[in-house]
């Protein structure tokens, strides 16, 4: 464990002197970023980079397969790159960009920050974590010389068993070894949360991203070791002669599915949780207002963690379920809901008479809260047993997960970009360049993702190279909103690099933000602070004393302000 240093740490942090924490200190050099380093910051930092460069490439994919989809014929990519392209474009989306992304990336880099400690509990577990996705990585990108995993990112056998053995084998070695890093991870989150804040911060003072970690990180632990069982079964069935799931060999193929459910519906909310975590931080900063319902958004995250364990079958309504089981998992499914429905009602009610800057962070989250919401209520349709029947494994799916995945996790993962590239860089971001990525993204996002539930509920099935002529102008639509969204990663990537050495100098605080991670300077030295903070309010107390200059307003050192 990192030691505090031999500083005091009786300081009383007041509203007034938000920054008095920060000194000037060493900060890392540019080549300690390519290190076994094990500053939670830099490793948040490789988690952010790396993953990016994985989207990228995992959007490059999503635009070939666009284009192969512009007409209905299979013209551009042959239909076997086409079915890897499927495969490795949705595990590259959620196991090397928006898990690590979310988890490994502002995880590691806020969670410390957030309540005071020095570190990690694990600083070298945290390095080993990271370091673990770069052979998945490589993994994944050289099976392409295989011939690339062709069996969908569920993988179910019999199809994984037939299918280009080598590469589904690296596949499946890539997501034992993505699984082992959020295992990892999970534990350190754990113990850091319980046993690192400063004393001085009580339960509810603890920022809600954090409650999200907490809350991911119990879910992965429970859920990650069944992923990890099904892949070695699996492993086995296609190297070494094994027949767990193999039906020529008395192997059961619904066992499987029920495997990778366990872990794979959990698996949304492992994407989801830490980006309403980054939604509970950004709102209240940028509407200038107490969070609405802290406990309420505490306790649902751990409400989502427990009835999520509980969905998985929602998945599985055509695999020949009995039907108690459809009606089980229809009602534990909408139940679900509810503690999402809480969230999304806080933040609306935070919202609601803020006075509200239009940030690049801000328009990020509001476009989560509509896009999110629009993927949740498909959600709720398609968890419903009679529905799904219908729509499964067409178009209309794929448009849902997008909502849910696109609309909502990636939208969050830009607002948290935005709103801690102050923090984490010592620059401030192009607010207009912001505002134009917003546009972009959200244009194309909708003009991708909306045909296709239209296109689903008219019977195109998904994961197809080549379709029935009468959908081509829904499938055009989708596709010119893709090639929309590739152009609107490019203000961002150009603000990005722009801001990194031109961006205005950020101060310790910029948006005049109350958690912790903005008592320090910009970027944390290495120690993050000269002295422990100590906690007297919550993190949450705005509208109180930030318009007053700072000479005139009352000392509230000793205040607690939590929201009721
Ligand atoms: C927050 C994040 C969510 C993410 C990331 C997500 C992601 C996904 C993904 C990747 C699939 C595709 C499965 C496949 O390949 O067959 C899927 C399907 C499904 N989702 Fe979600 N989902 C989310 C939320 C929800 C919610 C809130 C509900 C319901 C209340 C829901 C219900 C379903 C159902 C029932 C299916 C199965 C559809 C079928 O196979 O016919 N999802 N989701
Ligand atoms: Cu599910």
């Amino acid at each position: 464990m990192v030691q505090a240093t031999e500083a005091p740490t009786d300081a009383k942090l007041s509203l007034s002197a938000l920054t008095d924490y920060s000194f000037p200190q060493k900060q890392w050099k540019w080549y300690d970023y390519f290190t076994f380093n094990i500053d939670h910051k830099v490793i948040g930092i490789q988690y952010l980079v790396t993953t990016f460069i994985f989207y990228l490439v995992g959007g490059m994919m999503a635009v070939a397969m666009r284009t192969e989809l512009a007409t209905p014929d299979s013209d551009f990519l042959n239909p076997t790159l086409y079915n890897a392209f499927i495969t490795n474009h949705g595990t590259i989306m959620i196991f090397l960009w928006i898990v690590p992304a979310a988890i490994g990336g502002f995880g590691n880099y806020l969670v410390p920050l957030m309540i005071g400690a020095r570190d990690m509990a694990f600083p070298k577990l945290n390095a080993l974590a990271f370091w673990i996705t770069v052979p998945a990585a490589l993994l994944i990108f050289t099976s392409f010389l295989f011939g690339g995993a062709q069996a969908g990112w569920t993988s179910y056998p019999p199809l994984s068993l037939v299918t280009s053995n080598v590469a589904q084998s690296m596949w499946i070695v890539a997501l034992i070894l993505a699984g082992t890093s959020s295992i990892l991870g999970s534990v350190n989150f754990i113990v850091t949360i319980i046993n690192m804040r400063v004393p001085s911060m009580k339960w509810d003072q603890l920022p809600l991203f954090c409650w999200a970690m907490m809350a991911t990180s119990l879910l992965a632990l429970f859920a990650t070791p069944v992923l990890a069982a099904a892949m070695i079964l699996l492993l086995f069935d296609i190297n070494f002669g094994t027949s767990f799931f193999r039906p020529d060999g008395g192997g059961n193929v619904v066992v499987y599915q029920h495997l990778f459910w366990f872990y794979s519906h959990p698996a949304v909310y492992l994407m989801i949780l830490p980006i309403f975590g980054i939604m509970s931080e950004v709102i209240p900063v940028h509407a200038r207002k107490p969070i609405f319902g802290y406990k309420a958004i505490a306790y649902s995250s751990l409400a989502i963690c427990v009835v999520g364990l509980f969905v998985w079958v929602h998945h599985m309504f055509t695999s020949g379920t009995p039907p108690w089981m459809r009606i089980f998992f229809t009602v534990s499914t909408l139940i679900v809901a509810v503690p999402t429905g809480v969230k999304i009602f806080s933040w609306v009610a935070t919202l609601w008479g803020g006075k509200i800057r239009y940030t690049s962070a801000m328009l990020f989250a509001i476009s989560l809260l509509s896009m999110f919401v629009f993927g949740g209520i498909s959600g709720v349709t398609l968890g419903t047993a009679p529905f799904d029947i219908h729509v499964h494994d067409t178009y209309y799916v794929v448009g849902h997960f997008h909502y849910v995945l696109f609309g909502g996790s990636v939208s969050g993962l830009y607002a948290g970009i935005y709103h801690w590239f102050p923090k984490i860089t010592g620059r401030m971001m192009n607010e207009p360049l912001g505002r134009v990525h917003f546009l972009l993204n959200f244009i194309g996002g909708n003009l991708t993702f909306m045909p296709m539930h239209w296109l689903g509920g008219h019977g195109m099935p998904r994961r197809v190279a080549m379709y029935d002529p009468q959908f081509t102008h829904g499938n055009q639509l989708a596709t010119i909103g893709a090639y929309i969204l590739a152009v609107s990663v490019l203000p961002l990537i150009v603000n990005i690099l722009w801001s990194l050495v031109k961006g205005e100098k950020a101060s310790g605080n910029p948006w005049n933000a109350m958690t912790l991670e903005w008592t320090t300077s910009s970027p944390p030295p290495i120690e993050n602070w000269a002295v422990l903070p100590v906690i007297t309010r919550g993190p949450y107390a705005y509208g109180h004393v930030e318009e007053i200059p700072p000479a005139e307003r009352p000392d509230l050192s000793d205040a607690i302000a939590m929201p009721k």
